[in-house]
């Protein structure tokens, strides 16, 4: 179907997890693109929805909120606000931005599910799943971590390699461990329910591989090598206390799989924001949906979403994927753990004012075909030669020649010479070429189109020199100013999708209180002889090499904290820490708990007392090793009885990155009963 042929733009960008805050790598994969598309399409008149929001299930929040010691929900409520905050505060323009923890979306993924039991779109399948002893807990996706078996990388997730971005399933990890206690998981049978995705194969084959040869290269690919593959029945359920609860009898403990709801969350959303009107976005065939995305999403928007919504029925599928590769920050990639990010919250406090260097900057690096890099050199340099210089310059000369020779009144344009109308006829296929580039989501292509109409009067200027002209031929000058002032309301429109808040100061120099719309692209007198301008303002400052440094030295400073090392912890006080009675003892006997493999059962002189405690050490000490030694304990802990013995504190312990326990034990001898603090 032709672009003209639908009616209205469902444009959806990919969920983030509120599980940290938002940094360029997402910017540039997905929001810059998804927003610059839906203001074109705005300018232009059409009907528009932009729905986004956050993703508050799944492994990554509560893997989290472990780390950090709070709940899952003290988490998404943190990051949701701040995250949707920063988003505003870039122009990202979002109709709706809510969460999946919203009772809406909870109704709606529910729904989704039961209607696809109901008519027995789904497998119901007991196997066995990888479980902790030690946690009690199934170890879905994240919560079991291994070697890959593509890359060799040792910290590969149950679900997907980081390290090389293959998507796996837990059984394919080698050494596979928990990432909760590290230990070895066993196998125990659990149920869970299954999409069919083989079902779907050759209608996904015929609609993407047929119907859709136009989505570009990088996500056609992906697509035809999961279908070349052959897909398997994929589970749409977890064995966790975080997220949707499955809505069958028996589910208990049961949530819906995160890749599952999540998506089902443009649909709720779209809900909340048009509760009475949301089924013509998604079931009207008129409404041409789009999904950004980045590339480690492509397979659940171009297979795995469709089929649910095929299962289902009544809706509309995506008319295109425009995923975006992946931004690296330095040469080097974006890693959030180890803190090698430009964070949006922090930008946006520390370069105030410069919200579209950062539009500019992401849009000319972003990501389309390949890999791309950010720097912060380039980032000065865009901004000092091509913002600066080029855009800044033109529209700076043109209204400040036009203050000084006309009182800031446009003047009434003269005959055209050959050359002014040689410019002037640049300007159309210009025009369309930034239309075109747009509609084909080629989104760093459109903005040097746009830039080029800036060039363009840039050099108009240079090449006629109306400062010289002055002194001899006013009537020329007039015609020269007034042709770059209709080019500078012109640049109002053309940079709108990419600059709004430059967009928003230039049209108040030219005195522009309503906006244009696309379509006025096309005419040539967008000023009135006669307009009266305002005074000029810079649009953009030059960004000294001092700004540029501290950044960098902020990025050196945040050295990459060791792999594996637990995070720290939040703050505590003097108090909380002298609570605490550890002391010196040694242990005078130890044995085995029997029918245990990792219980030692130790007797020790605590100088206070003798007591007993027990503690999960056998894997890593013998008895024989214990006996004799001096150990710090942890000696007003409340009692414990394990295995019907009372354990009267706890032995401290080092936990080696990899889950090793190391004992503590003082360099020399110190008398039984020393407080350690
Ligand atoms: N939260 C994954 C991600 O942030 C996921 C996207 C969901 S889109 C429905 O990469
Ligand atoms: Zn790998």
């Amino acid at each position: 179907m032709k672009q003209q042929e639908f009616k209205r733009y469902l444009v959806t960008s990919a969920l983030p997890y509120a599980n940290g805050p938002i940094h360029i790598g997402h910017l540039a994969g997905v929001y810059i693109p998804a927003d610059i598309y839906v203001r074109y399409l705005r300018l232009c008149g059409r009907e528009v929805c932009f729905v986004g929001g956050s993703d508050e299930h799944g492994v990554p929040i509560t893997i989290r909120a472990r780390q950090q010691g709070v709940t899952p929900q003290d988490i998404v409520d943190k990051y949701h606000f701040q995250i949707r905050e920063s988003f505003s505060r870039l122009g990202i323009s979002f109709d709706v931005y809510s969460r999946t923890s919203s009772k809406i979306h909870y109704k709606t993924a529910s729904d989704f599910f039961r209607h696809l039991y109901d008519n027995e779109k789904l497998l119901e399948k007991e196997t066995e799943q990888f479980y902790d002893p030690e946690t009690q807990t199934f170890l879905a996706d994240r919560y079991i971590v291994g070697t890959c078996p593509h890359c060799s990388y040792s910290d590969a997730y149950g679900d997907q390699c980081e390290k090389c971005g293959s998507t796996l399933s837990p059984d394919e990890l080698i050494n596979p461990r928990s990432s909760i206690s590290g230990s070895v998981p066993e196998k125990r049978m659990t149920k869970h329910w299954y999409l069919p995705l083989d079902a779907y194969e050759p209608w996904l084959r015929k609609w993407i591989l047929e119907g859709h040869k136009e989505w570009k290269s990088n996500v056609y690919g992906q697509c035809k090598s999961w279908l070349d593959n052959g897909l398997q029945p994929r589970a749409v359920s977890r064995d966790l206390d975080w997220g949707v609860p499955v809505p069958v009898e028996g589910a208990q403990g049961k949530v819906l799989y995160v890749w599952f709801d999540a998506p089902i969350g443009y649909i709720s959303n779209t809900i909340e924001l048009f509760p009475d009107s949301w089924e013509k976005w998604w079931k009207d065939k008129n409404t041409k949906m789009v999904h950004f995305i980045g590339k480690d999403n492509i397979v659940f928007h171009c297979i795995v979403f469709p089929a649910m919504l095929k299962a289902h029925g009544g809706y509309i599928l995506p008319d295109n994927v425009p995923a975006n590769e992946f931004l690296n920050l330095e040469g080097d990639k974006i890693s959030t753990s180890r803190n090698w990010a430009v964070w949006l919250h922090e930008y946006l406090n520390e370069l105030p004012g410069k919200e579209d260097v950062l539009r500019y900057t992401l849009c000319s690096t972003m990501p389309e075909t390949k890999d791309n890099d950010f720097t912060w050199k380039d980032f000065q340099a865009r901004n000092n030669n091509e913002l600066v210089a080029i855009l800044g310059n033109f529209v700076n000369r043109a209204v400040v020649l036009t203050h000084k020779y006309f009182n800031g009144l446009v003047p009434a344009a003269g005959i055209p010479t050959d050359y002014d109308q040689e410019v002037m006829r640049s300007v159309p296929g210009i025009a369309s070429a930034l239309e075109d580039n747009l509609e084909h989501y080629r989104f760093r292509e459109a903005l040097k189109e746009a830039m080029n109409l800036a060039r363009l009067g840039n050099k108009y200027l240079a090449d006629t020199e109306p400062w010289k002209v002055a002194k001899t031929d006013m009537e020329r000058v007039a015609t020269i100013l007034n042709f770059s002032l209709q080019l500078c309301a012109r640049l109002t429109v053309a940079l709108d999708p990419f600059l709004p808040f430059t967009t928003i100061k230039l049209r108040n120099i030219l005195n522009m209180p309503q906006a244009l719309s696309w379509q006025d692209l096309a005419r040539e007198t967008l000023l009135p002889g006669g307009h009266r301008l305002n005074e000029p303002v810079l649009l953009f400052d030059k960004i000294d090499d001092a700004t540029i440094e501290t950044q960098m030295a902020k990025l050196k400073k945040t050295e990459p904290v060791k792999k594996d090392v637990a995070p720290a912890l939040p703050e505590c006080s003097f108090a909380d820490f002298e609570k605490m009675d550890i002391r010196v003892a040694t242990v005078l006997q130890s044995e085995r708990v029997p029918k245990t493999d990792k219980l030692l059962k130790l007797t020790i002189d605590t100088g206070l007392d003798q007591r007993v405690i027990v503690s999960g050490i056998a894997q890593y000490y013998t008895p024989e090793d214990m006996v004799g030694k001096q150990i710090c304990i942890l000696a007003n802990l409340a009692p414990r009885t394990i295995r019907g013995i009372v354990s009267q504190g706890m032995i401290l312990m080092a936990k080696e990155p990899g889950g090793n326990m190391r004992l503590i034990s003082p360099l020399e001898g110190i008398s039984d009963g020393a407080v350690v603090g």
